[in-house]
């Protein structure tokens, strides 16, 4: 399988498994699961041909582990990233003292003044490591890294979830916890 139609693919998943089912007809369960073979069957019907075979090279060999297979195969699902509401069923854990959030320059201003919100997104994303953030952040513009003491957060009673692709999850970020460079 070429890298062009791994990508096309794992776009593909992210868009009907985070954002927008509908967009072929597709439904997810509150956790955000959908029947594998419903997938298939619908995005074939839908003008793209993917196989279970693509499905599973794509989530056995995606950069970011951004989807996983339950363990009896019949469904899948977006590890993180969603905008739809669902429950990712996450277990609160202790974070560690520091987490890196990406983000880009021309933010900085909002940033000072309302802490980090989630914007369209179920939570706000944070990195255990500065070098992911960068990644992030060059996503939006020219890169900045923003250290979160989430250590203190959590001592004040702010829940910290860990997505099963290492992705650190909170509800929101106030200015007084954010360290800038
Ligand atoms: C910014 C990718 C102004 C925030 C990544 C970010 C991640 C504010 C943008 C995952 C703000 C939202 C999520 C405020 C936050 N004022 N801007 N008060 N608070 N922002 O894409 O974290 O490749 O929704 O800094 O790797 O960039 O898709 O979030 O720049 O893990 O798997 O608002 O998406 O993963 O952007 O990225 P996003 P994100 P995938």
């Amino acid at each position: 399988m070429t890298a062009v139609s791994l990508t096309k693919t794992s776009k593909f998943l992210s868009l009907v498994l985070r954002h927008e089912p509908e967009a072929i007809g597709l439904s997810l369960d509150s956790n955000g699961w959908a029947d594998l073979d419903d997938l298939i069957r619908l995005a074939n019907a839908d003008g793209k041909p993917v196989t279970r075979a693509l499905i599973e090279q794509v989530v056995r060999d995606n950069d970011k582990q951004r989807f996983a297979i339950s363990a009896d195969g019949t469904r899948i699902r977006a590890n993180q990233g969603h905008s739809i509401e669902i429950d990712l069923a996450l277990t609160a854990l202790a974070p560690p003292a520091v987490l890196y959030h990406g983000t880009a320059t021309r933010f900085a201003k909002s940033i000072r003044n309302l802490g980090l919100v989630k914007q369209s997104r179920q939570h706000v994303h944070l990195s255990s490591d500065a070098d992911t953030a960068i990644e992030v952040g060059s996503r939006h513009g020219k890169a900045l890294v923003l250290s979160i003491r989430a250590g203190d957060m959590h001592a004040r009673g702010l829940s910290f979830f860990q997505s099963e692709n290492g992705v650190w999850l909170t509800d929101a970020v106030a200015p007084e916890f954010i360290d800038w460079p």
